[in-house]
């Protein structure tokens, strides 16, 4: 009998062809955005489909390298993608993963896909958005090859060589006609790929940097899973108790995992993962973990006396006080919703994590009273706090009620009262201050200068924020409020610009007051508020022409335009450029250039914050050893 072929080779082409222009065409619709973010998102796409052999129990190991001139390789130790014949597509099976739109996972094994990529899209996606990329699959005897460009394959798969291993190992070039940069950042993909390996444990994954002068190496490999992940991010904090609460359960093909610990800072850090994907807008996961929690503490502190006060409950904050938590979720079929798509939806979620989360706390404090009484003490700590707080903020809103738009002495205001025509620089230092004032436009450019060592956020609660003068000007120019109080409608400017120096001093500057915002007005940082000055680094000028450059490629560009002869004065600080300078260089908003700060960039201002600032000793020299590089860059 003939087999069993529904679609001939010629429509097969056709359909592969057509899917494949449909991504070339709609590249966002498929991997978000073509700027740097897409062109990472491309590498993960990739190095889920070995994560997801790993999870089947068949690969422990994953090797991802950036090579010279940007080409990425990925190659894991598995059973290797099938080489056979593909029964409806009459094209072997590796072919369809990497030419046929929606397809790849299930090839005749049993479990289910778990990982997948923000977008899920599959590698033929990246395929359709490569100028090439090849594929070698080892079965245990043969070496099988195949290479596409542009989405199509330049010949049939065959066999290159005998092998006795197996696994599979892809590489390629990013489409330069697509994406905006083709430049990869290590610690991106160092972070990504670190996370990666805390939520799947026990899988190794090893990143190589191979562009530079000397290759740089990283590898992961953690047993611990979400308990060592959360052992990380509290590794600069002091914790309250020694071994992080673990908790896990399956039910209804829902695998749920938890892992938690309380250290001394104000901060809540809880981070939630779905299918391996970071949940950043919560979900049906993060609200049941929620209500567990809150109502557990309150329980257990009534049930043991913990609680002196009569009636005093703790609030959801309260509880959450100094935490730092991940949640990890798997699930068949992940619902995401919301803006970006990181939101779980998933309402049976909801009531399982609840459970599960009460129930496993509730026996771990009653199994460890001491710890439970530092738990409770902690939030009752908090829950006064709170109180004072709220004390010190009607003060202060019944003295700005009298005094009535208070304005901070130092600020510049500018006069057209329309936030959204209107910006605020937040200068570093007096006499960078003096020249913005005169370098901007009055109209709608207000400055605010700031002097002098700021307060430290980290050991700083909201009731001493209040008070603190450096911080109380940006609070009362801003003019939306603070914490809970916040009210982005009340923002008296829609851009509010960082302008630091490129060195040190202006990077402490910077970081601080992103870790402000960040803890303190985090809807600035959400709505897209924020922004970062980019004063330029040098001025080259031969003859009557004069140039900036804002970093080292670019002078390179002009010194070679200059044909070499072009004298270079590097800027040392905002302070050395007269206001024209200033204007020309860094406010006015037709030649200036500006970084609008993602969320992502607030939650690294303040790890490093948390880092730089904490008690710690240890994680702080591990950083500045580890961006020395940086620091000199910045320090010349
Ligand atoms: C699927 O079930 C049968 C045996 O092989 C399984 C499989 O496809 N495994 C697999 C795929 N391991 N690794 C991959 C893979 C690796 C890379 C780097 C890229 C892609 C698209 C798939």
């Amino acid at each position: 009998m003939e087999n069993k072929v529904s679609t001939s080779y010629d429509e097969t082409q056709i359909q592969v062809l057509e899917g494949l222009e449909a991504v070339k065409k709609r590249p966002g619709m498929y991997i978000g955005s073509t700027s740097s973010r897409g062109l990472h998102h491309l590498v993960y796409e990739i190095v889920d489909n070995s994560i997801d052999e790993a999870l089947a129990g068949y690969c422990d190991t994953i090797t991802v390298t950036i090579n010279e001139g940007n080409i990425i390789t990925v190659e894991d130790n598995g059973r290797g993608i099938p080489v056979g014949m593909h029964p409806k597509m009459g094209i072997p099976a590796v072919e369809v993963v990497f030419t046929v739109l929606h397809a790849g996972g299930k090839f005749g094994g049993g479990g289910y896909k778990v990982s997948g990529g923000l977008h899920g899209v599959g590698a033929s996606v990246v395929n359709a958005l490569s100028k090439y990329l090849e594929v070698e699959v080892s079965d245990g005897e043969h070496v099988h090859f195949q290479r596409y460009e542009g989405g199509k394959s330049t010949g049939p798969l065959k066999i290159i060589g005998d092998t006795k291993k197996t696994g599979t190992k892809v590489t390629f070039l990013a489409d330069d006609e697509i994406f905006e940069t083709l430049e990869y950042e290590y610690d991106v993909l160092l972070t990504r790929l670190r996370e990666q390996a805390f939520l799947n444990k026990g899988i190794r994954i090893i990143l190589e940097d191979k562009r530079g002068e000397e290759p740089i190496s990283k590898e992961f490999k953690y047993d611990g899973g979400i308990c060592s992940f959360v052992e990380y991010l509290n590794r600069a904090k002091t914790p309250l108790h020694p071994e992080v609460i673990y908790f896990e359960a399956e039910k209804n093909d829902v695998v749920l995992e938890i892992a938690m610990q309380y250290n001394d800072s104000y901060t809540e850090s809880i981070t939630s993962f779905a299918n391996n994907i970071n949940t950043t807008e919560g979900g049906t996961h993060e609200t049941g973990f929620k209500t567990a929690l809150t109502r557990v503490l309150n329980d257990y502190a009534k049930k043991h006396n913990l609680i002196k006060e009569a009636d005093k409950t703790l609030s959801g904050e309260d509880a959450r006080e100094g935490l730092t938590a991940i949640i990890s979720v798997k699930v068949l079929e992940a619902q995401f919703e919301g803006q970006t798509k990181t939101k779980l939806g998933n309402s049976e979620v909801r009531g399982l994590t609840e459970s599960i989360t009460a129930e496993g706390l509730d026996t771990f404090l009653e199994e460890h009273p001491q710890v439970g009484k530092i738990i409770i003490e902690k939030a009752l700590t908090a829950a006064r706090a709170r109180e004072a707080a709220r004390k010190a903020r009607d003060l202060t809103r019944r003295k700005t009620a009298l005094e009535s738009s208070t304005l901070p002495g130092k600020l510049a205001d500018c006069s057209d009262r329309d936030p959204a025509k209107t910006e605020i620089f937040i200068v570093e230092g007096d006499s960078a201050g003096g020249s913005a004032k005169n370098g901007r436009d009055r109209a709608y450019q207000a400055i605010l200068p700031l002097w002098g060592k700021m307060l430290n956020v980290e050991k700083a609660r909201l009731d001493r924020v209040y008070g603190n003068d450096k911080l109380l000007p940006v609070i009362m120019a801003l003019g939306a409020g603070i914490g809970e109080d916040f009210n982005v409608e009340k923002l008296r400017y829609h851009k509010v610009i960082i302008m630091a120096d490129a060195d040190v001093d202006g990077s402490h500057i910077r970081t601080l007051l992103l870790t402000f915002f960040f803890r303190f007005m985090r809807p600035l940082i959400e709505g897209g508020y924020v922004y970062l000055a980019q004063p330029p680094l040098y001025k080259v000028s031969k003859g009557k022409k004069e140039v900036y450059a804002y970093d080292d490629d670019e002078l390179a560009r002009v010194m070679a335009e200059f044909d070499g002869e072009g004298k270079i004065q590097r800027y040392k600080g905002l302070g050395e450029m007269n206001p024209e300078q200033l204007w020309e260089t860094t406010i006015n908003p037709e030649t200036r250039k500006m970084l609008r700060v993602r969320l992502e960039d607030a939650k690294i201002a303040d790890e490093i914050f948390t880092i730089l600032m904490g008690d710690a000793v240890e994680p702080r020299r591990e950083f500045i050893q580890e961006n020395a590089r940086y620091v000199t860059n910045l320090d010349v």
